[in-house]
């Protein structure tokens, strides 16, 4: 389909893309939207980051996996599961003290929002208080704060947003559809649920997918609609490309096409023009070039830090030439961008 791009508006008009954000998209739109002439995309795309953020600052996160492997869910991609001969060596709940001195190193490094990960279906009761002491020494560093531990109650929800949890992730992962294919232990109905309890309990919410699990496009856009469709858009949006473990149901996945996944940064990008869209898992096996579509096409928060939770990521090297080249710098936390309320 030729869609008319001669003005900014035209092009607006054409892609449903509107000023103030919506949580009322189609499938339909979404679907026209994403699979659109890859430059209208772009350019549609690039349009709606350019007015919302600075092009060329970019959000800088750090992970620490906090407890892991061993995990009693099954989801078909991860090291972590119990279900799958990954080879992963389990371990406890780290220690506190140790939790601040990475830390710290990562708050020297750069990094504005510290992002602890547990390999739990839900947290335990006996753990609260160790995370709730990690929440607030990380905290009294200067940083913001996001934990990942799996289900939530409205209890421990409570718990953590009091503790000064700024952030919950909590991935879909991919479309409710193609879910049961990825996952069989939970629902994708669970993980909406919590996403509720983290929004009822004041919690800012980080959620987003992996792509390149062998789902089609319409799982990649179905996905997005159900996120830009939330009451309130994910502050946050990682979009993770699938890091292949040998031993996992995934681990002969075939590799996405690049275009495909520009095309889905692109499109969150204009379905959530306010949030971070973060160009999260898979980096190490990205080259630069596609790396900077994707920050072209909207894509402004990463992973720093030469691993992830328990898989590798770029060096401070690698990335450090990666912003040279492209001329980009990391955000501060008080960037005008990081405080609008979104
Ligand atoms: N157990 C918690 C949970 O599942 O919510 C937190 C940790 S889990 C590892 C966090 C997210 O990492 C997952 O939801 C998934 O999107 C992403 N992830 C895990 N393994 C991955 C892989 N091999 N490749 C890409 N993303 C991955
Ligand atoms: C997210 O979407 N990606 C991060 C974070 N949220 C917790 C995790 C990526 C994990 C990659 C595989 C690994 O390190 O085991
Ligand atoms: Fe467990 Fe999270 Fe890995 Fe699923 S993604 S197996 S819940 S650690």
């Amino acid at each position: 389909m030729q869609l008319a791009v001669d003005s900014q508006d035209a092009a607006e008009a054409q892609y449903h893309v509107a000023r103030p954000p919506r949580h009322d998209w189609t499938l339909e739109q979404a679907r026209s939207l994403y699979g659109a002439p890859f430059n209208d995309l772009l350019f549609a795309a690039h349009t709606v980051h350019r007015r919302n953020f600075d092009a060329n600052r970019i959000q800088i996160s750090r992970l620490l996996s906090i407890k892991t492997g061993g995990c009693v869910e099954d989801c078909g991609y991860c090291s972590q599961s119990a279900h799958h001969a990954s080879g992963l060596k389990a371990s406890k709940l780290m220690a506190v003290e140790k939790v601040l001195d990475e830390a710290r190193k990562a708050k020297a490094e750069g990094a504005t929002r510290y992002c602890m990960g547990a390999a739990w279906r839900e947290p335990k009761a006996r753990d609260m208080d160790q995370i709730v002491a990690m929440i607030e020494g990380v905290k009294a560093l200067g940083m913001e704060t996001c934990m990942t531990l799996g289900m939530l109650g409205d209890d421990d929800a409570r718990r953590l947003s009091k503790a000064g949890l700024d952030y919950y992730n909590h991935n879909i992962d991919t479309s409710e559809r193609y879910y049961n294919a990825v996952i069989t232990t939970r629902t994708f109905q669970d993980r909406l649920d919590t996403l509720e309890r983290v929004r009822a309990a004041g919690m800012k919410v980080c959620c987003g997918g992996i792509l390149g699990m062998g789902e089609g496009a319409n799982d990649r856009v179905d996905m997005l609609v159900t996120l830009a469709n939330l009451a309130e858009h994910p502050e946050s949006v990682p979009i993770n490309l699938l890091i292949p473990i040998d031993g996992t149901p995934l681990a002969g996945a075939a590799r996405l096409d690049t275009i495909e996944f520009v095309r889905t940064i692109a499109t969150a990008r204009i379905m959530m023009p306010r949030s971070f869209v973060r160009l999260s898992a898979g980096r190490t096996e990205m080259t630069d070039e596609m790396q900077a579509l994707c920050f072209f096409a909207g894509a402004n928060s990463i992973f720093a830090g030469d691993r992830l939770l328990t898989a590798d990521n770029p060096d401070s090297d690698a990335d450090a030439a990666l912003f040279g080249r492209l001329g980009l710098s990391p955000m501060a936390l008080d960037a005008p961008e990081t405080e609008h309320d979104r």
